[in-house]
C-alpha cells in the first residue's frame, strides 16, 4: 500500500535563521507563517521544523526544558497553532523534531532526578557512582571533553553524549518511555504530521557502560561504535510504534548517526513496524581526519567514487525493504554546493542544479534544507568570532588551545569547510540590508553574498536554482518511475560523472551528471531519440556533458 510520504518532498526550516518578524535578530514562528506562500510556491509537501520548544538554547534548541511549550523567542503556542493551521490550509504538513535521546538539564525531570538517588525521576537519566578524579569510562562527548559530569551532592556522574547541559535519558526506564509517548500523543493530537527523531540511534547504551576498547583518541574515546544501534533499540522503536505512531497517519523519521544499511533495513522494514524512514550519515562522513584525534575536522574533498559507492549502497540496500531519506544538506552539514559542487561565480548556479537533479531523481524522500533551493553557499568565515555553534567552539578549545594538535589557521580552514554554522547563516530573502532576514542585529552573520543569491531574484526567474527545484518537485509528484523505480548505478569507477538508471515497468529514466568543471563524453545510448526530461543546460549536446551538466532522459523500452 502506497504511503503519502513516498512521493513527498520535505522542506527543513531552521527557525532561528529563517525569518525574524519582531526585529530581535532571531527567526521566529510568525516569520515562518509570513513565508508560507514562498514555501508553497516551491511546491513541497511537508515542513520539518527544527526544535521550537522551551530551551536554554545551549545547543540551539536541542536541549529541551519543556516538551509542551514554545521557546518565547520563537513565539507562543497560539502562534504555533496558527502556523499549523495556515500550513494545513496550504496542504503543507508539519513534522516536529523529537529530541528524546536526551533532555536539557533544566527539564523538571532532570531537576528532580538530581535531587536524590531515591527520587522517582533519578532513574530517568544515566547515573554512575564514582569519585571526582575517576570517570566511569573513557567515553567522549560529540562536543569535546568527557561524556560524564560529576554531581558533588550525589557523588555520582551523569552521562551526556553531547553537551553537559544535555543529560542522556535512560530508555531502560519504562516510566520514562511512557512519559515520552504521552508527550508524543499530545503533539499528534494537536494535529502535527509526524516526527523527525533526533539522535534516535543512540537510545540503547551498552549494559555496564564499558570502556571503548583500543581508543584511538588522545583523551576520550568516540563512543558511537558501541552505543549506536544497541540491541534493545529495535524493541524501543517497536514499542513507540505500537503505543503511539501506529495510531496516527504521521510520518516517523529517525536521525540515525552510525547506523548501517542492515540496521536501517530493520528500522524501516515495512513489516517491522518501527520507523518509516531514516537519515543515515554515511555519505556525509566520508572524509574524517586521518588523525582520529581530530574526528570530523578536515578540509579534504570527498572522492566522487566514494560518494557514489555510499549512495548506491543505500539505494540498493533499502530497495523494496525500507525507505531512504535523500539529503545533501541540513542544519548540521555544510552547504552542498560548496562541499560537493563548485560555489565559484562561474559554476555555483549550474552545480547547485546538478546536485539537486542527482539527489531528487534517486529513490526515497528528498529533503531541501532552507536556502539549498537558492544555491546558498558556505559562509566562508575567516575568524573564530563569526562562529556560534558549541560543537565548533568546543572543538577549537580542545584541539587548538588545550591539546595544540593543529594551528589556529588550519582549524579555521576546517571550520570554513564543515562547521555546522555554514548551514545556519540567515535565509537570504532579498538584497536589502541583512538580506531581509531581520530589521535587527542577526544572531549570526548574514553571508555577504546575499546581494547576489536571494529569493527575490530567483522566485520569478525561470532559469534560477529555485525554479529548477520547482521543476524537480513537480516531476516527482507526477512520476511513479521517479518515486518507485528500481535503481541501477552505471560505471561505479567513473570518478568524474555520476550516472544511474531507474526502472519501472517498461520505462527507464537515465540520469547523467558531471561533477567536474571539464567537459566529458559519456554515451549510455541517450542520444537515440529518447525524451530529454530535465536538464540544467538550455540545450542538449547528446553524449557531451559540459561542466556540471546534469540531465535525465526517459527511455521507453
Ligand atoms: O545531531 C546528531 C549528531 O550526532 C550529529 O549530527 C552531531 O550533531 C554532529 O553534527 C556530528 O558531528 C543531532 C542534531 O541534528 C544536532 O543539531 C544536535 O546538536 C545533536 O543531535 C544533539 O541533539
Amino acid at each position: 500500500m502506497k504511503k503519502w510520504w513516498e512521493n513527498a518532498v520535505i522542506y527543513q526550516v531552521y527557525p532561528s535563521s529563517f525569518q525574524d518578524s519582531d526585529g530581535d535578530g532571531i527567526g521566529d514562528l510568525e516569520g515562518v507563517i509570513n513565508r508560507l506562500p514562498y514555501i508553497e510556491k516551491l511546491g513541497v509537501d511537508v515542513i520539518w521544523l527544527n526544535p521550537v520548544y522551551k530551551s536554554p538554547n545551549v545547543d540551539n534548541g536541542y536541549d529541551v526544558s519543556d516538551y509542551e511549550d514554545i521557546q518565547p523567542v520563537f513565539g507562543d503556542m497560539a502562534t504555533f497553532d496558527r502556523l499549523l493551521d495556515e500550513a494545513h490550509k496550504r496542504n503543507i504538513k508539519i513534522v516536529m523534531d523529537l529530541v528524546v535521546n536526551h533532555s536539557s538539564d533544566q527539564l523538571d525531570w532532570f531537576i528532580s532526578s538530581k535531587k536524590s538517588k531515591d527520587n522517582p525521576y533519578h532513574d530517568y537519566y544515566i547515573w554512575k557512582n564514582g569519585s571526582p578524579d575517576k570517570l566511569p569510562n573513557n567515553w567522549g562527548s560529540y562536543f569535546s571533553g568527557p561524556a560524564w559530569t560529576y554531581d558533588d551532592k550525589l557523588g555520582q556522574y551523569y552521562l551526556h553524549l553531547f553537551a553537559k547541559e544535555q543529560p542522556e535519558l535512560n530508555w531502560r526506564n519504562k516510566a520514562m518511555r511512557q512519559d515520552v509517548y504521552k508527550m508524543m500523543r499530545w503533539w499528534l493530537d494537536k494535529g502535527i504530521d509526524g516526527f523527525r527523531m533526533d539522535s534516535i540511534s543512540l537510545l540503547d547504551k551498552p549494559v555496564g557502560l564499558p570502556d571503548v576498547p583500543n581508543p584511538d583518541h588522545a583523551k576520550y574515546a568516540d563512543a558511537q561504535p558501541i552505543v549506536a544501534d544497541g540491541p534493545q533499540l529495535g524493541q524501543y522503536l517497536k514499542e513507540m510504534n505500537r503505543e503511539v505512531l501506529s495510531k496516527y497517519d504521521g510520518v516517523s523519521i529517525g536521525e540515525m548517526i552510525g547506523s548501517k544499511v542492515d540496521d536501517a533495513r530493520e528500522y524501516t522494514g515495512r513489516d517491522n513496524h518501527e520507523l518509516d524512514m531514516i537519515f543515515q550519515f554515511e555519505h556525509v562522513t566520508l572524509t574524517p581526519n586521518p588523525d582520529k584525534r581530530l574526528g570530523k575536522w578536515n578540509d579534504e574533498r570527498v572522492k566522487l567514487t566514494d560518494l557514489k559507492a555510499s549512495l548506491s549502497k543505500w539505494q540498493y540496500g533499502l530497495n523494496k525493504v525500507g525507505w531512504n531519506s535523500l539529503y545533501w544538506n541540513n542544519h548540521d552539514q555544510p552547504r552542498a554546493v560548496s562541499r560537493f559542487g563548485n560555489d565559484s561565480d562561474e559554476y555555483r548556479d549550474v552545480s547547485a542544479k546538478m546536485l539537486a537533479l542527482v539527489l531528487h531523481l534517486l529513490k526515497g524522500t528528498p529533503y531541501i534544507y532552507q536556502g539549498e533551493e537558492l544555491g546558498m553557499t558556505n559562509a566562508h568565515n575567516t575568524s573564530l568570532a563569526q562562529y556560534r555553534d558549541l560543537e565548533t567552539l568546543n572543538a577549537y578549545k580542545e584541539i587548538v588551545v588545550d591539546e595544540k594538535l593543529v594551528s589556529p589557521e588550519k582549524m579555521l580552514r576546517f571550520f570554513a569547510e564543515i562547521s555546522r554554522d555554514n548551514a545556519r547563516t540567515p535565509m537570504q530573502w532579498d538584497d536589502s540590508e541583512k538580506a531581509g532576514f531581520t530589521s535587527g542585529k542577526p544572531w549570526i552573520d548574514v553571508n555577504p553574498n546575499y546581494v547576489k543569491i536571494n529569493a527575490q531574484d530567483e522566485v520569478d526567474d525561470p532559469h534560477s536554482v529555485f525554479s529548477f527545484y520547482e521543476k524537480l518537485i513537480s516531476l516527482r509528484h507526477q512520476s511513479d518511475l521517479i518515486v518507485y523505480g528500481d535503481y541501477e548505478e552505471l560505471d561505479p569507477e567513473d570518478g568524474q560523472a555520476f550516472c544511474y538508471k531507474r526502472h519501472y515497468g517498461t520505462q527507464t529514466l537515465l540520469v547523467m551528471s558531471n561533477f567536474t568543471d571539464q567537459s566529458l563524453i559519456r554515451d549510455y545510448g541517450q542520444a537515440s531519440g529518447n525524451q530529454l526530461v530535465i536538464s540544467n543546460y538550455s540545450d542538449d549536446r547528446g553524449t557531451m556533458l559540459r561542466p556540471y551538466e546534469a540531465k535525465a532522459y526517459l527511455i521507453q523500452r
